[in-house]
């Protein structure tokens, strides 16, 4: 088999993604400036592997001047992170703006422009301020939609001038299915009227935010980052296509459709009324919605849904579920990423960069994450010391490389965002599965140190391209 070089286009964004939450740590929080997820860890710390979590994280508070200087040692071209909207704030009502946290944001933003790293910025990775959820329920309050947009205001006033890219949200979705849907995290509640109630109070939210930041006319774009998964149906017979239609509509359409075109699905509509689980909104809502659409996209994908038509009764006593029309299918022989139980189909990365071309209006795009975290990477360590990670570089050059076609037959992606630059905290699994390019050691007070990924990013960012194995025609 063939070793090829695949070129990066002109232009293309080769940079990491991070959040406030996953990296920061607590350090410089106040009384009272707590986070959706710090309560989350606060409540059960010991579900959270190791009980590690957002408490330390990787110190990037104390420490982001050390990790841009890696960042600009191997080259990125950006970094994503959010801002922390429970730590930015001492008011959440009035929005009045926490000068030690404005000052940190302010630095690390510097500090990155500095390197020749482009600053990307998100306004909420879950970082939804404790208080508003307990007084307020959070997100399932349009009040909370308000403050929110307050927020984002303070946000764009302040860094509007530098930061060419923002986001109104990471993967907005997760929370209120995990949370109410699955009740499966914190508070544990199934409710699936509030879990559809929080969707659409976001997707107004995004909304609303993008009309504020576009009556300023700064000289960026805004857009939203969605976990989008590439959906297959099981085969071709009706009633798996069906199932797998009615997959996408809940988890990929309810916010592509929104957010890219301005309309909320019909056919969603129907189903949640036909439950009696629809969401409140008004019209003078929708029309927000409508003109107030993404300037970009950010998408975020690690593995593909595969979908089959529903082949047990369903229980009528469960509340709504939309897996009430289909159950998860596991492809024979499917290639796994074991540490996380994901499947690994590079190829998520052309149909979906076909269907932005083809159904989105090609608009322009990101892969805001992709990567692959690893159980136990000390064991890949070399004499060195030095983690030899060659399955990540293979991770990353067979998703690239199918980016690169989609690219190449007319698909409007402009970049690729790898998670992520260090290794960071994840939802209850917390350092379990590695993501990083650098590593954070965290028998050694958090040490950093570059994997051979890192080394090979670097090769990848300076030489605009890579190499790796043709493709072989079975393989397409
Ligand atoms: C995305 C999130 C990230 C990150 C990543 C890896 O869904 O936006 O915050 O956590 O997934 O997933 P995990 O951390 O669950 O392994």
């Amino acid at each position: 088999m063939g070793v090829k070089k695949y070129y990066l286009p002109d232009n293309f964004i080769l940079g990491a993604a991070a959040s406030a939450w996953q990296t920061e740590g607590w350090a410089g929080k106040k009384e009272g400036q707590e986070s959706f997820i710090d309560v989350w860890y606060k409540s059960n710390p010991e579900l959270w592997y190791n009980g590690y979590g957002p408490a330390i994280a990787t110190d990037f508070y104390n420490r982001f001047r050390e990790d841009i200087r890696l960042m600009k040692e191997i080259g990125l071209d950006a970094y994503r992170t959010s801002i922390d909207w429970s730590r930015f704030l001492r008011n959440y009502e009035t929005a009045e703006v926490d000068e030690d946290a404005a000052e940190y944001y302010d630095s690390v933003i510097n500090e990155l422009i500095k390197n020749g790293i482009e600053p990307m910025i998100c306004l909420e990775h879950y970082e939804l301020p404790a208080l508003l959820l307990e007084k307020y329920g959070g997100w399932g309050s349009k009040y909370v939609v308000d403050l929110y947009v307050k927020y984002a205001e303070k946000v764009f006033n302040l860094y509007g001038d530098k930061v060419k890219y923002f986001f109104t949200f990471n993967e907005p979705i997760v929370i209120q299915t995990r949370a109410f849907l699955d009740s499966v995290r914190y508070p544990f509640r199934q409710d699936t009227k509030t879990a559809m109630q929080w969707n659409y109070n976001k997707i107004l939210a995004s909304a609303k935010a993008i009309e504020v930041y576009k009556k300023s006319k700064y000289n960026g774009k805004i857009g939203i980052i969605l976990n989008v998964e590439v959906t297959y149906p099981r085969s071709l017979a009706e009633h798996d296509v069906m199932a797998a239609k009615i997959y996408d509509l809940f988890f990929n359409r309810f916010y592509l459709d929104p957010c890219v075109k301005g309309e909320i699905p019909v056919e969603l509509i129907e189903i949640l009324k036909f439950h009696r689980c629809n969401f409140e909104f008004t019209k003078e809502e929708l029309d927000i919605i409508k003109n107030n659409t993404v300037q970009i996209l950010g998408l975020n994908l690690y593995t593909p849904a595969r979908i089959k038509a529903r082949e047990s009764a369903w229980n009528p006593a469960t509340p709504f579920h939309p897996s009430f029309y289909y159950d998860k299918f596991e492809l024979p022989g499917r290639k796994m990423n074991l540490s996380r139980g994901w499947e690994i189909y590079p190829r998520i990365m052309y149909d979906m960069a076909m269907r932005i071309k083809n159904e989105y209006g090609n608009i322009e795009w990101l892969v805001t994450e992709n990567g692959m975290g690893i159980e136990n990477e000390q064991k890949f360590k070399n004499d060195d010391g030095v983690i030899q990670d060659d399955y990540r570089i293979e991770f990353i050059s067979e998703h690239l490389r199918w980016l690169l076609k989609g690219i190449e037959e007319g698909s409007n992606c402009k970049g690729y965002m790898l998670w992520s630059f260090t290794d960071n905290v994840s939802p209850l699994n917390a350092f379990k599965n590695r993501y990083g390019l650098v590593e954070i050691d965290l028998d050694n007070s958090r040490n950093r140190r570059i994997k051979k990924s890192g080394y090979w990013y670097k090769e990848v960012l300076k030489n605009r391209y890579f190499e790796y194995k043709d493709f072989t025609p079975e393989y397409i």
